[in-house]
């Protein structure tokens, strides 16, 4: 990983190299179950789509979350305080941040953080525009692997780390802990969590929401193999493999793979992978929580619940936590 400053947008790049991508692909590959890191979906085309997923009818989170966050901005607002350091873990396209930027008080600055460099950049400049005065200092890397915070103009009185969307639902749960520990440690006592968490609930509802009827997930999950050959050099067909995305009861997440509709080979140089007819790459888990079970996780990391919103029907919640531990991590 490298660490680069751009003069002008004071870029801090710790983005991972393609040879990260291609260990963590062929690794995934040669596993018994096949899998691949859902977090190479958002290149160029997978952010639009997802941004496309984003404006679904069926896909419910980022309605509900916008429309919890407009009706409790206030009382957020005075929670969080003033003075703050806001850092967004997976910023995309910073839409949900503005209502907080919006909103909070003499903000000490802004630091989004995202593996999607040109997005982050467009974004950056987007919200320079928008936010005169404000000092926003874009982190391009992999959060999940840790990353430096860097030097501020301003004092601040503590750091929020704002992680909506339920991205956490896309770690499995000891990589959730893991990375809850680890803002923990990034951040003084005191320091808060606010953080979007998709809620269990009738399971029709979820495969909607993962099977939509225009195919854009569709089109997401099948943009990773697409992405591979192109970036890597691997020669899969993507028509001989099919989006499917089912909730899984005992789990309590969604998963989504790519199943192979014959048996074929794909090749990398001088590595082959086989596949059977049937046979999936599991490309993501969306765990669903109870209330009760997000706060026992984060507490094991170290933080309190103080406040959680949800919608009428409890479909989606926003909770803010408080980091109780020392930094040490
Ligand atoms: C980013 N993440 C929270 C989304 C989710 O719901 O797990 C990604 C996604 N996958 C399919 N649709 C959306």
């Amino acid at each position: 990983m490298s660490f680069k400053e751009d003069e002008q947008i004071r870029l801090h790049d710790f983005e991972p190299g393609q040879s990260r991508f291609r260990e963590e692909v062929l690794s995934g590959l040669l596993k018994s179950q096949k899998e691949l890191p859902c977090k190479y979906f958002y290149d160029e085309k997978g952010s639009y789509l997802f941004e496309r997923i984003c404006s679904l009818e069926e896909y419910y989170i980022p309605r509900l979350e916008s429309a919890i966050m407009e009706a409790h901005i206030g009382e957020m607002a005075a929670l969080l305080g003033p003075n703050v350091l806001l850092i967004e873990c997976g910023s995309g396209n910073s839409a949900k941040t503005r209502i907080l930027l919006d909103h909070l008080r003499e903000l000490a600055a802004y630091v989004p953080i995202d593996i999607s460099r040109e997005q982050l950049l467009r974004t950056t400049e987007e919200l320079a525009l928008d936010y005169y005065g404000l000092e926003v200092i874009p982190v391009c890397a992999d959060y999940t692997c840790g990353f430096e915070l860097p030097a501020l103009k301003r004092p601040r009185e503590r750091e929020v780390v704002y992680f909506p969307g339920s991205t956490i639902g896309n770690f499995d749960p000891i990589a959730a802990r893991h990375f809850l520990e680890r803002i923990a440690g990034l951040c003084v006592p005191g320091s808060g969590l606010l953080i979007g968490v998709d809620l269990k609930k009738d399971p029709s509802v979820l495969h909607r929401a993962y099977n939509d009827s225009q195919g854009i997930t569709a089109a997401f999950n099948l943009n990773l193999l697409e992405r591979i050959n192109r970036q890597l050099g691997y020669n899969f067909q993507l028509e001989w493999f099919k989006h499917y995305a089912f909730y899984n009861p005992k789990e309590g997440r969604v998963e989504m793979h790519l199943v192979s509709l014959r048996e074929q080979a794909v090749h990398l140089d001088n590595v082959t992978i086989p596949f059977a007819r049937g046979e999936s790459i599991w490309t993501e888990s969306s765990y669903k929580f109870n209330i009760d079970e997000f706060q026992q996780l984060a507490a094991a990391a170290g933080f309190k619940a103080e406040h959680t919103w949800t919608d009428e029907k409890q479909w989606f919640s926003i909770q803010y936590l408080v980091n109780t531990r020392k930094a040490d991590v």
